[in-house]
């Protein structure tokens, strides 16, 4: 298989976990965004997904997912024995709740800063990002993870955290603290090496 990411965009989750459930047989695969976006094994994105966006996971027979969400489930389901996305009980719910909060409040509450808005417009996206992290803040608790074990969802929660702390969004000291914690991981730790990103 092969996962289409670009440096530290929404694809770094399922990055994440191709990681921590060692996914050997998943390729990663660059794509370069621009006017034009070709990837790293020379072909141009848009005729893998059309939309153009990262993430897309291209499997052995050339069906292509995408959907964050979608895949930080899929490549969990390669190796149920990691339990990283819980299928059973009300553990099963509470996880495609986060999944879906992270996905429509705090990633595609954060994608207009990515296009330069202007002062005021960027102020008002930050104030409600900064009521959405509340939410998020109590979604924790006094949990080390959301659901108790790290799982899919922490992994996209690292990847908007990161956003929050490059457009200087206020987080909560619980927060940061979390924030650390995933970052402090041997497999989250890998994955920002293997993109070129901070790891500190
Ligand atoms: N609905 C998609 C959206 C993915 C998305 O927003 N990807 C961003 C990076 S975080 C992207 O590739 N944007 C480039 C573009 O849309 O042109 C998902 O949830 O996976």
């Amino acid at each position: 298989m092969k996962l289409f990411y670009a440096p530290g965009a929404c694809s770094l989750g399922p990055h994440i976990i191709v990681r921590e459930a060692g996914l050997d047989n998943v390729t990663l695969v660059k794509v370069t965004f621009g006017k034009e976006r070709p990837t790293e094994d020379g072909r141009n994105f848009y005729d893998i997904n059309p939309q153009g966006a990262v993430p897309a996971l291209e499997l052995d027979d050339g069906q292509v997912l995408t959907e964050a969400q979608v895949l930080l489930q899929f490549l969990a389901a390669q190796k149920p024995e990691a339990k990283l996305a819980p299928t059973e009980g009300m553990a099963r719910w509470r996880l495609l709740e986060t999944l879906n909060f992270i996905s429509t409040e705090l990633h595609k509450g954060t994608s207009p800063l990515f296009k330069n808005p202007a002062p005021e417009a960027a102020e008002a996206v930050k104030a409600n990002l900064v009521n959405r992290y509340k939410l998020l803040e109590q979604k924790l608790g006094d949990k080390d993870y959301l659901l108790g074990e790290f799982s899919i969802a922490d992994a996209y929660a690292y990847v908007v955290l990161n956003w929050a702390r490059r457009f200087e969004v206020s987080v909560s000291p619980k927060l940061n603290d979390y924030f650390a914690r995933i970052r402090s991981r041997p497999a989250v730790q890998k994955t920002l090496q293997e993109e070129g990103l901070p790891i500190s």
